[in-house]
């Protein structure tokens, strides 16, 4: 088998976003593309030469042959050895365990994760530092500018590598071991939960619904759920993973999980709903008859982690991204733990997590994870909530209201509009954000800002710095908005607007999130001029 050096030029565009680099598919998949950027990773990295990385992805299509180029690549630049999950396929928390567990130099995810997939919709890949967590700005920094240098890759000739069955192999003198995508990461969970308060509680009859939207998660829930804890045969609905996730958004919201929200609303509703999104480590948690909103139940899960083995002794603290509503804030205060605000993007929790200053995170993309991974982990916020639900037999909603009337309500909302002219949104981010200095002290509809700022933050642990992470305006009373542009399209920008009202007047804990929202949202479109700049009458998803 030969190596080759593969001369090229640089592509324009290969900077990651929020969370690796995410394109077409059909631009991944042209000349050189993944190989320039494969090639980047490894140099901005120094090197993967006498190393080991762990490999795998969400099973999108495209995945089996950009695993099939990454392992030929990694050969040819000398990596010792590579672990891949069989048929390349690992939810990125299960990638994050493996990373960790196995002691790796790293790993390569392909994932774009809640973006559709398909040869016409969208494919991404990244890379998680010897921690398990995504690259922080400095090493994506070093990446993009390696993209910007490259003159060749290289690249071993040889066939493909069969990766249908677990075992190890060898592609020119590299060690390939292909393990079991579920197996490790099940034994993680059954480490962390009471596996038999919550057998128990299946067994009382309690049911549940589990929609894996045709992607990764699937083989998990099927094996931990009803293989594991004894959940009904059919607890697991669309849990055959699909190149394309069956033509559906894998992003589980009540707008793309739309199916799993009415049954949960319906009079003979399951006692509880939840869903994951394409790479695995997103979570929607639904009760019969109430929706949970992320933010709420990163709150709820900081309030009660304690139930579960792996939290019995209490929390370091908690962390939350900026755009994320106060009510796990709300509980940190009344715990007396610290509570961090981090950017956007799970990579800005890592330093957080390995300093030890933090036990819970999450994000109100429906992203919840703990010091168990370094990314967020979808069936592990599902597992904990059952724990929970084990521990006190109380409903989602009986939880919920009485989390409410102890902490307050943060009604909360996002409003997205997609695929916005690039150069609309900027206008309009610009704008607000020259606007600034000027909010405080204006009322509009009836809301005063008590302050205006554009987010920066100053990591505690590694002193970096992240500018320029979104617009948030404060309200006297405790309502918000935050305006930031999105980083994971891969089509014009989406723009994200972010609502959130504080109450804590017993009498109004159980309103209609829209209503209690409206007026901040009539004001949030005077103050941004949403309307005028995209020419948009209305979001395309509320969350
Ligand atoms: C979105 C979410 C963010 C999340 C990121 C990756 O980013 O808002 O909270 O961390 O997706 O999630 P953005 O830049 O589009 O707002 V995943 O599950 O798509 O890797
Ligand atoms: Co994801």
């Amino acid at each position: 088998m030969q190596i080759h050096s593969v001369p090229t030029r640089p592509i324009p565009g290969q900077k990651p976003g929020t969370s690796g680099l995410r394109k077409k598919t059909r631009v991944f998949m042209e000349h050189h593309f993944l190989e320039n950027y494969v090639q980047s990773i490894f140099d901005g990295i120094g090197g993967i030469a006498g190393r080991t990385l762990v490999l795998g992805g969400d099973g999108r299509y495209f995945n089996d042959r950009a695993a099939q180029v990454i392992l030929r690549m990694a050969a040819a630049n000398g990596a010792t050895r590579v672990i891949v999950g069989q048929d390349a396929i690992l939810s990125t928390p299960a990638a994050s365990h493996l990373i960790r567990s196995r002691g790796t130099d790293g790993g390569l995810i392909l994932s774009a994760s809640h973006n559709p997939g398909g040869p016409e919709a969208d494919f991404g890949l990244k890379y998680n530092t010897p921690n398990g967590g995504p690259a922080p700005e400095a090493v994506t920094d070093r990446i993009h500018a390696a993209s910007l240098a490259i003159s060749e890759y290289r690249m071993l000739d040889a066939q493909d590598v069969d990766l249908s069955r677990p075992g190890r192999t060898r592609l020119g003198s590299m060690d390939i071991e292909i393990v079991d995508p579920v197996a490790d990461y099940a034994a993680l969970m059954e480490r962390l939960f009471d596996f038999d308060a919550i057998r128990d509680l299946f067994r009382s009859g309690f049911r549940m619904v589990f929609d894996a939207m045709h992607a990764v998660t699937g083989p998990y829930a099927r094996e931990i759920l009803e293989r594991r804890l004894g959940a009904a045969e059919g607890t697991v609905l669309n849990g055959r993973p699909l190149p394309d996730f069956g033509g559906g958004h894998p992003d589980p919201n009540p707008i793309w999980a739309r199916g799993l929200v009415e049954r949960m609303m319906a009079d003979d509703a399951p006692d509880f709903g939840a869903a994951s999104d394409g790479d695995g480590d997103r979570n929607m948690i639904v009760g019969r008859g109430l929706y949970v909103t992320p933010s709420d139940s990163l709150a709820l899960l900081a309030a009660q982690a304690h139930r579960a083995p792996a939290y019995r002794a209490g929390l370091r603290g908690v962390a939350r991204s900026m755009p994320t509503s106060g009510a796990v804030d709300r509980v940190a205060e009344a715990l007396g733990m610290p509570c961090y605000e981090t950017p956007t993007g799970w990579k800005f929790f890592g330093n957080l997590l390995d300093a030890g200053r933090v036990t819970l995170c999450g994000e109100e993309s429906a992203g919840t994870g703990s010091d168990h991974v370094r990314e967020k982990d979808g069936l592990w916020a599902v597992l904990l909530w059952l724990n929970i639900l084990a521990d006190t037999r109380r409903s989602v909603r009986d939880l919920m209201e009485e989390h409410w009337s102890r902490f307050g309500r943060n009604y909360y909302s996002r409003h997205d509009y997609e695929d916005i002219p690039t150069d609309r949104a900027n206008a309009l981010y610009e704008g607000l954000r020259a606007a600034l200095p000027s909010l405080p002290g204006r009322t509009v509809r009836s809301l005063r800002v008590s302050a205006a700022d554009e987010f920066a933050y100053d990591d505690p642990v590694d002193g970096s710095r992240s500018e320029r992470q979104g617009l948030r305006i404060v309200f006297e009373g405790g309502a918000r908005m935050v305006v930031r542009l999105s980083g994971t399209g891969t089509e014009g920008a989406t723009l994200r607007v972010y609502l959130e009202v504080l109450e804590t007047d017993p009498a109004r804990l159980r309103l209609d999130p829209a209503d209690v929202l409206a007026p901040l949202a009539q004001a949030a479109e005077e103050i941004a001029q949403i309307r005028r700049h995209t020419g948009r009458e209305a979001p395309d998803v509320i969350t």
